[in-house]
């Protein structure tokens, strides 16, 4: 097992590591930014080292920055926690080349899942539904145009290197193709340095569903089932659940047991996700793999039980998964989880600031995972998650009322948060039913406005 770990991140989930290596007996060491001196992670590490000014390009996103301080401190792994480094094939590998583990998949499955294009036709090889698109990268208007008709409009050009919802335009009807096409190559190519596009039918009003995977480096894989991540706006998660309302043991066996199959061919290991589109008849089509841990693992760790971050760490150490899970994965009740940002909760515009006061929830059920504290500074440079709240409970509907108890009892003052938002989201009947998609949160906030509150 690894003796020290350096965590190339910030934030809930830097602790959130830290929390993993304490129990673990690991020892830890932070990097932070100027921005970031009194922050908790670097508290609660065992050492913390500066590694540069609040501007992420020139410290978290710092790679000889970071590099140098996992020599510095002689550490045999580096944990990267989500966004940032985390997807970053390149930093993966000058960390294997300086002889540190990099706690993920091979820098080459990183980089393959990287290109949405290889991946989904990995995935289709190993007989995972896929939507009808595009074969390969598109590479004419003129063969766009055949696809299309082949498909069926509508359909959505997508950014092969992409993600966030960046170089993805609709196609509603042929006229519009062309120009569209150019649009968003450009867009991706200014944005990923790499214009290639692929196509595929487009889904109205999908449900976001992902599945969350662990593997080993012997081949074996388990899939901790899935989660709802349908709430979203601007492609920013705010509420994900786990199970999903819609997802049957049936389908979670077939997808599951075809998941196992594909990401053993890809040769993927660590923890990983594998996102997933459920239209209107309810069926699963697989959109992209993220290769990390994400913002919203802990409605699965609520479910399952298993600890996925210790499990990473435990897997890039070369334990075997049937070491590391004991018994047979199973998920008991429901888990949902509220991302609380330091944001205006009607307009969205960021509130960093000092939070001059704060009470956390607690009690049965209750998970807050967070890197505030009284009196801490918010700082303007970064995203603006400042606390997770998940809740567990026997069913969907006392998870629900758990939530809401919870969010009552969570008082941030001193700047804006989003906690208002989550009560009325919480109490809104169409998400009372299950009823959502990604659509919901346009649909709630007009009907919010109309309704002038
Ligand atoms: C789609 C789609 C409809 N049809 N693909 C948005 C981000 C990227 N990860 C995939 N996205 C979408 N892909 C097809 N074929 C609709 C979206 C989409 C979306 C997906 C998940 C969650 C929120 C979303 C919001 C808008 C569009």
């Amino acid at each position: 097992m690894f003796k020290k770990i350096l965590i190339a991140n910030r934030g809930e989930i830097a602790l959130r590591v830290v929390c993993a290596c304490k129990e673990l007996g690991i020892r830890t060491v932070a990097v932070y930014s100027e921005a970031d001196r009194h922050s908790l992670h670097v508290r609660f590490a065992d050492e913390a080292i500066c590694i540069g000014p609040a501007k992420s390009a020139r410290s978290y996103l710092d790679i000889p920055s970071v590099i140098s301080a996992a020599e510095i401190s002689n550490v045999d792994a580096i944990h990267p926690g989500y966004g940032f480094l985390s997807e970053n094939a390149g930093f993966a590998e000058v960390c294997e080349a300086s002889g540190i583990t990099f706690i993920g998949p091979k820098p080459s499955v990183i980089e393959a899942m990287g290109f949405k294009q290889h991946a989904r036709t990995a995935m289709q090889k190993a007989g995972i539904p896929i939507l009808p698109g595009s074969k390969g990268i598109i590479e004419s208007a003129e063969q766009a145009l055949e696809m299309a008709e082949a498909v069926g409009y509508p359909v959505i050009l997508k950014a092969s290197a992409g993600g966030g919802g960046r170089g993805m335009r609709v196609v509603n009807e042929p006229a519009e193709l062309p120009n569209l096409l150019a649009q968003a190559q450009a867009e991706a190519g200014a944005a990923f340095s790499c214009p290639d596009m692929y196509m595929e039918k487009y889904i109205r009003k999908p449900r976001h569903i992902e599945f969350q995977v662990l593997a080993d480096h012997y081949g074996n894989v388990e899939i901790l089932g899935e989660r709802e991540c349908s709430i979203q706006r601007r492609h920013q998660k705010l509420i994900e659940e786990s199970p999903s309302p819609r997802v049957t043991p049936e389908m979670r066996k077939t997808i599951g047991d075809s998941l196992k199959k594909a990401m053993r061919e890809v040769g993927y290991t660590n923890a990983g996700t594998v996102e997933f589109l459920m239209d209107e008849d309810g069926s699963l089509y697989f959109i992209e793999v993220n290769a990390r841990v994400q913002v919203e693992h802990p409605v699965t760790e609520m479910v399952t039980g298993i600890d996925i971050v210790k499990a990473q760490i435990r897997i890039a150490a070369g334990e075997k998964l049937s070491d590391i899970l004991t018994e047979p994965v199973t998920m008991r009740g429901h888990a949902i989880e509220c991302r609380i940002n330091a944001e205006n909760p009607v307009t969205f515009t960021p509130s960093p600031g000092k939070i001059t006061g704060l009470n956390l929830p607690g009690g049965i059920g209750v998970r807050v995972d967070t890197w505030a504290y009284s009196d801490c500074v918010i700082p303007p440079y970064y995203d603006s998650l400042v606390a997770k709240l998940i809740c567990h409970a026997g069913s969907r509907q006392e998870a629900i009322n758990r939530s809401l108890r919870a969010l009552d009892m969570f008082i941030v003052e001193g700047i804006h948060t989003s906690i208002p938002l989550h009560q009325r989201i919480l109490q809104d009947p169409e998400f009372q039913a299950g009823d959502i998609d990604t659509g919901f949160i346009a649909r709630f906030l007009d009907k919010s406005k109309a309704a002038g509150s």
